[in-house]
């Protein structure tokens, strides 16, 4: 009855790589729930750059076959710039940190069923749980589902697209995405392309204040005080907390809070590359119009996110989409440039 005893279970100890060698924690070793890949485990323990991706944006984004490419795609960006891509995300009730790409394909074309699920830190003791009961689940990880992973293999820098946030009305709905107190309580360096207009931006960035969680915006050459982004658009009209000129600087923040044992994680915003960016107000019109037709549906909790993203696809006629791959594309390539960076600082 137990599905477990099939799980192959290599006692390897990861050394903790997340502080100095002095570091008595342990990374989590491979167990019925949990599975790092050969590849990442071997990776890690050389200390070569590592760098997390999720699998929300092919459960709940892209569409099969497109979410494959896109998989395929950011795991290249990995390699290409000298890292080792380790997606996360759940296959029948295991979670995988690094996934070959037989089982990618697995879990990006069980994307649209209706046991192929979105996962946030909430969300995982239940799925890998319910493999006990002969019930299997497929899910993509959100940021946070990522996050907290990433941290328990001990990969340290995750590359995506777009971050959840604080919801426009969440002062009556209370809908704050779990993304935003995951970074609050784990240390792990998210590079992303900001926020979608959707979200309440100021108070996305007040919260994330009150969780503890340093974000930073690239500057473009020598500018300073730059503004947060808001995905497809280079400027949300909000000043980004802090300003950073390079990979370089974000390694040295990240080496820093890791050396100072502080537990909570970083927010790197990388504006979308100029040439794709949407002006704002042309995406604006889409988003209030997204938002009515998510408020007349009554959508709320966890499908209220994916719903108005689907909604905005459809409304801007996929007009968004190679924007938005080429901000994740770009995401990836700076995580990856980031994590190689920190491997040096580690040395
Ligand atoms: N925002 C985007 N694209 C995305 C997501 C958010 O622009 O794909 C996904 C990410 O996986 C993120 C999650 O972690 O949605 C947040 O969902 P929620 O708002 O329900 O916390
Ligand atoms: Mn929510």
């Amino acid at each position: 009855r137990l599905l477990a005893t099939s799980i192959a279970r290599p006692r390897i100890a990861l050394r903790c790589t997340h502080a100095a060698s002095s570091c008595s924690r342990r990374h989590l070793t491979n167990n019925a729930f949990f599975r790092v890949s050969e590849e990442v485990r071997e990776a890690l323990s050389s200390k070569k750059p590592v760098v997390a991706l999720e699998t929300t944006i092919y459960t709940h984004g892209f569409p099969y076959p497109e979410n494959v490419a896109l998989a395929s795609l950011l795991e290249s960006v990995v390699r290409t710039n000298g890292g080792i891509p380790a997606t996360i995300g759940i296959l029948d009730g295991v979670a995988r940190v690094g996934m070959d790409p037989e089982e990618l394909i697995r879990l990006a074309s069980s994307a649209g069923k209706s046991d192929t699920l979105k996962l946030s830190r909430r969300d995982l003791g239940y799925v890998c749980g319910m493999r006990l009961a002969n019930k299997s689940f497929n899910g993509g990880t959100t940021i946070s589902g990522t996050m907290l992973l990433a941290h328990l293999a001990g990969i340290k820098v995750f590359g995506t697209g777009g971050l959840g946030g604080v919801h426009r009305g969440a002062e009556s709905s209370m809908d704050i995405s779990a993304d935003l107190t995951e970074l609050g309580r784990t240390p792990v360096t998210v590079v992303s392309s900001g926020c979608k207009s959707f979200l309440d931006i100021p108070r996305t960035i007040e919260y994330l204040e009150t969780e503890g969680v340093g974000v930073g915006t690239f500057a473009d050459g020598r500018q300073r005080n730059v503004n947060f982004p808001a995905f497809w658009s280079r400027d949300s009209g909000v000043k980004s907390p802090m300003t950073i000129a390079d990979e370089i600087e974000a390694a040295a923040i990240i080496h820093a809070q890791h050396t100072l044992k502080i537990s909570s994680g970083l927010l790197f915003a990388n504006p979308v590359p100029i040439e794709y960016a949407i002006p704002k107000e042309e995406m604006d019109v889409i988003i209030e119009e997204a938002l009515k037709q998510a408020n007349a549906a009554n959508i709320s909790g966890k499908d209220n996110t994916p719903f108005v993203l689907a909604k905005i696809k459809e409304l801007s006629n996929g007009k968004s989409i190679p924007a938005n791959r080429a901000l994740i594309e770009s995401n990836v390539k700076r995580a990856t440039i980031v994590a190689r960076e920190l491997a040096i600082l580690e040395k």
